[in-house]
């Protein structure tokens, strides 16, 4: 994949006639909110209802301590923000169109005035389960209008969901479960994705088996299929629906009380259970949703992220419905039954607004123009990216043929740590460059240093920094705050260190080339590579493993497993595809490896250290340009190495 690449795409005209914000105005604004930051913090706070309005704004400075808070004195709920402000305004206006996984199935519409009956009756179906403020709860769903309702329901009471991916395995999810004390776990019989269905309870009860005890597991009936029911721990939530009103009241919560935890993968091997506060993430999530894709009342939003992950906390959960948008959801995947699903999706529902990833793009760019251009796409007016670094052919293809060349594309970079987009061109103000980002966001002061932590001004290449903080950013890791200091701000003083590399052109655009750290982005899912080796490890047959990412055309990148066998142990292609089925086992079908490349020997330095510099070249194709050697205790590996590569 080619990504350097310094094409201007021009705002199309009638998107620039158009937009809401000129370059300019951009610039202005910009300047604004690193200049007068309390001024314009205290505004922006204004998107939200507040019970008590703020009267600071935050503490952004990173020194001479680390201590981000924000709107500190301020009270609100969150579900009050998304659902009954709307339900009251608007009453019939839609906020969620749920597109089932079969196209021949329902649609199911909902409006602010059910959205706000449905969430307060499911509030008070956790109420009655016993879950109260601060309880932590994990929610493991299929991507129905339910996961939705359950995050919301959780922040209407103020309690702190953890959303846990429906592609997770059992022992991820109980890890996940462990970690936080969650007793309360809601679920649904089976979740529908391209036709297959995905045993969700099963594997709830997996997990919990000799596990984590759970105090209540609440069951939402999707699919019907047969589940077993432990009585006095599981509930159908249409049983226990019949005994509860809606009328449910939303909790005042303080500006920085946790509103969920969402775990995710770092550079070592247990996943980071990240935390996100009220105040500050409602005031980022409404605003960057509001900029970042112009958003207008009459707009159709349709993002295509799973809310188990940060893109569907932000961008389906939050910051739609914080702005009282309407957004279509969709259960199913981009190729089923056929590869023009999510364009018959566009033209049936008239989305205006499409925000997806570039492994979605990529996959559907190879199935080329005709399951494009065979539907109408005329409602489309802003198309957005996320994820992954997007290469600049892909970028084109979404342009030219999804776009018809008249759309602006915006490349929206962040994290789940970061809450909500961080750099990105505004539709209609910006010119587009093809692989990258953009600009910085409102209030984010980006800030590229070399591998010593010294800044660097201008045209430049390193590391990716934020000097001070922004509304959205996560508080804490649960239950290890030291580990938020370490992973976050002891690489460079006083700068919260991203892990991405980028490049900063003489317009100010920021690309991003990717991770400097061991996560690998599988498909716009961040896997640490030390997870899938604590996961190979724990084989029987395994002595040592090293994992590192490789160029993949679809995915971005690919897993690749370089595995020692226990002495005496053959090394076989049934050893391979059992330690495959072994991972997804441990971890989930996320991070099912692309190649196990069996070896009897890792390339160490002298004293023992893994190279794995040398193992990513030779996964990557990439084994005439291996660099320095010289500090290998046996040389020969590598050769053998090589002449065995899968990739
Ligand atoms: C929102 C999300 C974060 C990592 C991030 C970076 C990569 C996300 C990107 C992008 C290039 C973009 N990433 N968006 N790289 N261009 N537009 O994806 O959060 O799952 O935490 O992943 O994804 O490497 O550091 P998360």
């Amino acid at each position: 994949m080619i990504m350097d690449d310094t094409t201007i795409v021009p705002v199309p005209a009638t998107a620039k006639a158009d937009a809401s914000c000129t370059a300019e105005q951009y610039r202005t604004a910009y300047a604004r909110s690193l200049d007068e930051s309390e001024a314009f913090w205290l505004s922006q706070a204004g998107r939200i209802d507040w019970m008590k309005k703020p009267t600071v704004a935050g503490n952004w400075k990173f020194a001479p301590k680390v201590d981000i808070k924000w709107f500190e004195d301020g009270q609100l709920n969150a579900c009050w923000n998304c659902v009954d402000r709307h339900a009251i305004a608007t009453p019939d206006r839609m906020a969620i169109i749920s597109e089932p996984d079969d196209p021949d199935a329902a649609v199911r519409r909902i409006d602010y005035r059910t959205l706000k009956s449905d969430v307060a009756r499911f509030a008070n179906v956790l109420k009655e389960m016993g879950v109260s403020r601060g309880d932590r709860v994990t929610i493991y769903m299929p991507m129905i209008a339910e996961a939705v309702y359950a995050m919301l329901a959780c922040a209407r009471i103020g309690a702190v969901h953890s959303v846990v991916f429906g592609g997770f395995s059992p022992e991820a999810l109980r890890g996940r479960i462990e970690g936080c004390d969650s007793r309360f776990v809601i679920t649904a019989d089976a979740g529908r994705r391209g036709g297959k269905s995905i045993a969700l309870k099963a594997n709830v009860d997996a997990a919990l088996d000799g596990g984590p005890s759970a105090d209540a597991v609440l069951v939402v009936r999707v699919t019907g299929e047969p589940v077993t029911m432990t009585p006095g721990r599981d509930r159908w939530y249409h049983e226990a629906l019949e005994s509860v009103d809606d009328d449910c009241p939303c909790a005042p919560m303080n500006a920085e009380d946790p509103l969920f935890i969402l775990y995710t993968s770092g550079s070592t091997g247990k996943p980071k259970g990240v935390v996100h506060t009220t105040g500050g993430y409602m005031v980022w999530t409404a605003s960057t949703f509001a900029h970042a894709f112009d958003y207008r009342e009459d707009d159709l939003f349709f993002c295509t992220a799973d809310v188990g992950w940060i893109t569907g906390h932000s961008y389906v959960a939050y910051g739609p419905l914080a702005n009282g948008a309407t957004q279509l959801i969709f259960e199913g995947v981009p190729n089923h039954p056929d590869e023009s699903r999510f364009w018959q999706i566009v033209e049936k529902h008239k989305v205006s607004i499409l925000y997806t990833a570039p492994t979605a793009i990529r996959a559907l760019m190879r199935e080329g123009d005709a399951p494009v251009t065979k539907h109408d796409r005329s409602s489309l007016r802003i198309l957005g990216t996320v994820g992954e670094p997007i290469n600049p052919e892909a970028w084109r293809w979404y342009h030219r043929v999804v776009g018809d060349g008249q759309v602006p594309v915006v490349d929206t970079w962040w994290q789940t740590e970061t809450g909500g987009i961080m750099l990105t061109t505004l539709p209609g103000a910006h010119d587009m460059k093809p692989g990258w980002a953009g600009l910085p966001m409102f209030g984010v002061k980006p800030l590229i240093v070399d591998n010593d932590g010294r800044p660097l001004d201008g045209e430049a290449e390193g590391n990716l920094c934020i000097s001070e903080s922004w509304p959205g950013q996560a508080r804490s890791v649960y239950g290890d705050h030291a580990r938020f200091h370490q992973t976050y701000f002891s690489t460079y003083e006083g700068l919260y260190f991203t892990g991405d590399g980028a490049k900063r052109d003489a317009d100010g655009y920021y690309r991003i080339t990717g991770r400097v750290d061991d996560v690998i982005n599988v498909s716009g899912h961040r896997m640490g590579t030390a997870e899938v080796e604590s996961a190979l490890v724990l084989h029987g047959d395994v002595a040592e493993a090293a994992v590192v990412g490789y160029p993949h055309d679809i995915k971005g990148q690919g897993i690749y497993c370089y595995v020692t066998p226990n002495a005496g142990v053959a090394m076989t292609s049934e050893l391979e595809a059992e330690l495959r089925a072994h991972v997804r086992k441990e971890i989930g079908p996320v991070a099912t490896p692309d190649h196990i490349h069996l070896t009897a020997a890792l390339p160490k330095t002298r004293s023992g250290k893994i190279m794995r510099r040398i193992l990513r070249k030779i996964a990557g194709g990439e084994s005439d340009s291996l660099g320095d050697t010289s500090t290998l205790a046996d040389p020969n590996v590598v050769d053998a190495l090589i002449a065995g590569c899968k990739a």
